[in-house]
C-alpha cells in the first residue's frame, strides 16, 4: 500500500472554531496527521511518498473559479477590512431569500461558507491545494496499476461543495480525485463510498446529476446530526444521476453489527454499479466516544470493526483509493486508520 502525505498541511492551523454557540479550540488539528503518520510508520504499512503537483486544472473541474479566488485571497482581504486576525469565520450567512453574491471581505465568507466550523487562515488555501494534490497522486497510483493507495489528506474535503466550504473542508479531495479518474478515459466510472460519521454533503452535491460517479454514504442521520440539511435516504440523484446517489442514514448509538449490515448494503450497490475504481472517503469519527460526534450523539463502533470494514471493501476486488476525512478521537485515530488499511490488504 502506497501512502501519499506531505507537511504542507501544517500551514493550516486555525486556533478555534465556533461550535454549537461556543468558541472552542478546533478539533481538526495538525496533530491528527502526526498521529496517523506515526501509526502508519510503526505498523510499516508501506512507503510514504510526497504528492506530485498537478496545478489548478483538476481542481477547476470540481470547484468554481470565483470560489477558488475567494479561498486564495480572503484571508488578506479580511484582515485589511478589519476582520479578526485569528481566522476568517462568517458572521452573516447568505441563506434562502437573502443570498445575493457579495464580494466585500467581511461579507464574502457568508456567501461561500455554510457553517462556522471552517476557519480560514493565511495558509489554508495552500494546505487545501496540497491535500488535493495528495488525493490526485493517489488517483494516479491507481491508474498506473496499484491496487491500493492511501491519501493522508488534511484539511479534509467531503463537506466542501462546488462553491462552499464548511465542516473543516475547503476543497473536496475525493471529488477532485474522482473527477480526474473518470476523465482519464472515455467510459471510465468511479464509485465513492463515504464512511465518515457525517454525511458527505459536498460530494453528494457535486455528483448529484451524474451517472458516471456513484455516491454512497453511511452516516449519522441528518434528523439529529450535522450537516442536518442534506443526507436523507430519499435523496437518490436527479436527471441523468437519478439512482446514482445512495444515502444510508443511521440512528444514534449504532454499534458494529448494525454498521456492518449497512456497509453490506452499500457494498452491494457498488458491486451492482461495477465501477472501474472505488474511492473511500474515510472518516473515523464513527469510533465510540469521538468528541465531535458526541456533539449531538455519536456511534459506538469498536476498534475491531475497522479491519472488518477493510476486508469487506477488499472483497469487491476493485482498485481502492482511501482518502482521509474526519476522526477526532486522537488517542485511537492512528490505530483505527492502520486497522482499516490492514483489513484491506489481508
Ligand atoms: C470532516 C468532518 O468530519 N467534519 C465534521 C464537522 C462537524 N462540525 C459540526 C458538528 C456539530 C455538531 N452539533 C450537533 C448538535 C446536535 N444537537
Ligand atoms: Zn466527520
Amino acid at each position: 500500500m502506497i501512502i501519499v502525505a506531505s507537511d504542507a498541511h501544517l500551514q493550516h492551523n486555525p486556533p478555534h472554531e465556533f461550535l454549537d454557540g461556543a468558541l472552542i479550540p478546533i478539533y481538526e488539528t495538525p496533530e491528527r496527521v502526526a498521529i496517523i503518520r506515526a501509526a502508519l510508520e510503526r505498523a510499516a504499512i508501506g512507503p510514504i511518498v510526497e504528492p506530485r503537483v498537478f496545478g489548478i486544472e483538476p481542481v477547476r473541474m470540481v470547484h468554481d473559479d470565483t470560489y477558488l479566488t475567494y479561498l486564495e485571497t480572503i484571508y488578506n482581504r479580511w484582515i485589511v477590512a478589519g476582520g479578526a486576525p485569528e481566522a476568517v469565520i462568517p458572521g452573516t450567512l447568505a441563506v434562502r431569500w437573502m443570498s445575493q453574491p457579495h464580494d466585500h471581505p467581511l461579507a464574502a465568507p457568508g456567501y461561500y461558507t455554510f457553517d462556522t466550523c471552517a476557519p480560514i487562515v493565511a495558509g489554508t488555501y495552500a494546505a487545501a491545494r496540497a491535500a488535493a494534490d495528495i488525493a490526485l497522486t493517489g488517483a494516479e497510483l491507481l491508474l498506473t496499476g496499484h491496487r491500493f493507495a492511501y491519501a493522508l489528506c488534511r484539511p479534509p474535503g467531503h463537506h466542501a461543495g462546488r462553491d462552499l466550504c464548511g465542516g473543516y473542508c475547503f476543497l473536496n479531495n475525493a471529488a477532485i480525485a474522482a473527477e480526474y479518474l473518470v476523465r482519464s478515459a472515455p467510459g471510465f466510472t468511479c464509485a465513492i463510498l463515504d464512511i465518515d460519521f457525517h454525511h458527505g454533503n459536498g460530494t453528494q452535491q457535486i455528483f448529484y446529476e451524474r451517472s458516471d460517479v456513484l455516491f454512497v454514504s453511511i452516516h449519522a442521520s441528518p434528523s439529529y446530526q450535522y450537516p442536518f440539511f442534506l443526507g436523507y435516504a430519499d435523496e437518490r440523484g436527479a436527471g441523468a444521476g437519478e439512482g446514482y446517489n445512495f444515502n444510508l442514514p443511521l440512528d444514534m448509538g449504532v454499534a458494529d453489527r448494525e454498521y456492518l449490515t449497512a456497509l453490506d448494503q452499500a457494498l452491494q450497490a457498488i458491486a451492482d454499479f461495477s465501477p472501474r475504481v472505488l474511492i473511500i472517503s474515510a472518516g473515523f469519527d464513527t469510533f465510540a466516544g469521538d468528541p465531535v460526534a458526541a456533539h449531538g450523539g455519536g456511534f459506538a463502533l469498536s476498534a475491531a470493526v475497522y479491519p472488518q470494514i477493510g476486508r469487506r471493501i477488499a472483497a469487491l476486488h476493485l482498485p481502492v483509493l482511501v482518502i482521509q476525512e474526519g476522526g477526532y478521537a486522537i488517542e485511537a485515530l492512528g490505530d483505527n486508520v492502520v486497522a482499516l488499511l490492514q483489513g484491506l490488504e489481508e
